[in-house]
């Protein structure tokens, strides 16, 4: 992961947990899957009311916009979507990391709609829930091997993945409190 400004520590946040430790527990004993489903109907109560030019104000010079996040929320559904994929259906596949701030930058988040935004968020997060919920245990515990952090079960994916909705959300309740201001 690039040593880049605005949301470096966030991601930090999400990875340092390890692969070794993160377990259920690290969610306060909630169940992943019900985390993942509340995203969208707590997003709907986040920024349904902002204006695109609210979404589109970053927390402050240098740091991300809701815009910004929500896109990279949709982006990241992706990755972690095709990630848990190759696991599902490759034999220990290498799971290649990405610098998902440099997605971010290249491919100028800030001037994407919201409302198509929200939707790939949508598609992707409903498409992927649909296969979560379809997992035996036996396809839970299958492994890919992440370039950082070595072996990494498709249940520790899961786990990340509502980690990195809660990690998000909290910021999107930052911002929205600093651009309102
Ligand atoms: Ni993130």
């Amino acid at each position: 992961m690039a040593k880049s400004q605005a949301f470096e520590s966030e991601h930090r946040r999400v990875l340092e947990h390890g692969n070794q430790a993160l377990t259920r527990n690290t969610l306060g004993g909630r169940q992943p899957l019900e985390i993942l489903e509340e995203l969208l109907p707590n997003l709907k109560q986040l920024v349904g009311g902002l204006s695109e030019n609210i979404l589109r104000l970053p927390q402050r010079r240098g740091k991300w916009s809701i815009l910004e996040v929500l896109q990279h929320l949709a982006d990241t559904e992706m990755v972690y979507g095709y990630r848990i994929r190759m696991i599902l259906i490759e034999n220990k596949p290498e799971l290649q990391s990405t610098d998902l701030e440099a997605w971010a930058r290249t491919l100028d988040y800030n001037s994407m709609r919201p409302t198509d935004a929200i939707e790939q968020l949508r598609v992707l997060r409903n498409a992927n829930l649909r296969l979560f919920r379809s997992l035996s245990k036996e396809q839970l515990a299958r492994e890919g091997v992440d370039s950082e952090q070595g072996a990494t079960s498709l249940e520790t994916l899961i786990i990340m993945l509502a980690i990195h909705d809660e990690t998000h959300l909290h910021q999107i309740t930052r911002i929205k409190h600093s651009v309102r201001r």
